[in-house]
């Protein structure tokens, strides 16, 4: 049986960082695409150099054209500029709104069967966009932003209570971006509601750092945003798909009527499997969670309406 074909369009930072960690932990041979000439070729020539001290028998090979990622059974697409202090992830709408065009196009065309993990920001409106042009049904597009966030939540969580970063678990909702919605009441600490844990003051703090972590980190680097952990997170969600193992994660999926949101991309939870998105969660929320969650909605409304003008 041949194995799984996983290809990576965008070689960047996170890019480099799929790459390495899907062929090194033999999640499939990994093809990486990239505009910038012989770049993917270069990377994936040293990545596959180092595989036998892994071990590893993943191919790693690297192109410029999409032919080379023909017949690609799963695609993580990370093209895009990134941010830079003081952008937000907005400011990077017209540039890859473009990029993600020529993307959809060149998936569409030459892996038209693909499963696809959108990860390029802003998040909420390149998934959308990918679905658009590639006209992929809706199970087959996904974006990551919800695990992401999740994990962030639950490192903070973690290190305030000295506690393992494995036993919390954490879920947040709504766009990527400034507005996404850490659920306080679902965040538990081996399966106990975190608020026993923790001052209301405590959890608002680490609520407020988890929004503004995506920018912390870009003020730190200075030449670019986080790669390691939106990479190890794409990942969570690509095994769930190839091995079918009915996750349930925080993601950009569409919504048809769930949680009142209809022809929207929008971070909610859902059983990731063999068969992609299979299920959309519905959880309760109250009403200060729900308006949260609404705004949220409609700031990704913004940017879509913004992307349909093609501004
Ligand atoms: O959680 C999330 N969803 C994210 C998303 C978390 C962090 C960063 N996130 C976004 O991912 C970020 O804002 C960017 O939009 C993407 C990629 O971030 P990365 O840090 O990998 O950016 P790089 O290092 O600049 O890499 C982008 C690559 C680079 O090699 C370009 O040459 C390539 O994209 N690129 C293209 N590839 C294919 N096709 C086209 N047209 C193209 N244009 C540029």
């Amino acid at each position: 049986m041949a194995r799984t074909k996983i290809a990576l369009i965008g070689g960047g930072n996170i890019g480099g960082v799929l790459a390495e960690q899907a062929a090194y932990r033999e999640l499939g041979d990994v093809v990486i695409f990239d505009v910038v000439e012989d770049m993917p070729q270069g990377k994936a020539l040293d990545m596959a150099e180092g595989a036998p001290l892994i071990p590893s028998d993943a191919k790693i090979t690297g192109t410029n054209t999409y032919e080379g990622i023909a017949g690609a059974d799963l695609v993580i697409i990370t093209a895009g500029l990134a941010r830079k202090p003081g952008m937000s992830r907005d400011d990077l709408l017209a540039t890859n709104l473009k990029i993600m065009t020529q993307v959809a196009e060149g998936v569409r065309d030459n892996a038209p069967d693909a499963y696809v993990i959108v990860v390029s920001n802003p998040l909420d409106a390149m998934v959308y966009q990918f679905k658009k042009i590639s006209g992929f049904p809706k199970e087959r597009v996904v974006g990551q932003a919800g695990v992401l966030d999740s994990t962030r939540f639950r490192a903070f969580v973690a290190w305030e209570l000295g506690v393992s970063v494995q036993d919390v678990s954490a879920l947040v909702l709504g766009g990527h971006g400034d507005t996404m919605v850490p659920l306080i009441r679902y965040c538990t600490v081996g399966g106990v509601p975190v608020e026993q844990f923790l001052s209301r003051e405590k959890i608002d703090e680490i609520v407020e750092r988890t929004k503004g972590a995506g920018g912390e980190v870009v003020g730190l680097l200075k030449t670019g945003s986080a790669f390691v952990s939106p990479a190890i997170s794409a990942l969570e969600m690509a095994e769930a798909i190839i091995k079918d193992k009915k996750r349930v994660l925080a993601c950009a999926c569409l919504c048809e009527g769930e949680y009142g949101v209809d022809g929207l991309y929008v971070g909610v939870p859902c059983v990731l499997g063999a068969g992609g998105v299979e299920r959309i969660i519905e959880v309760e929320l109250d009403a200060d969670e729900r308006k949260l969650f609404d705004a949220s909605v409609a700031h990704v409304q913004k940017l879509v309406a913004e992307l349909e003008t093609g501004s």
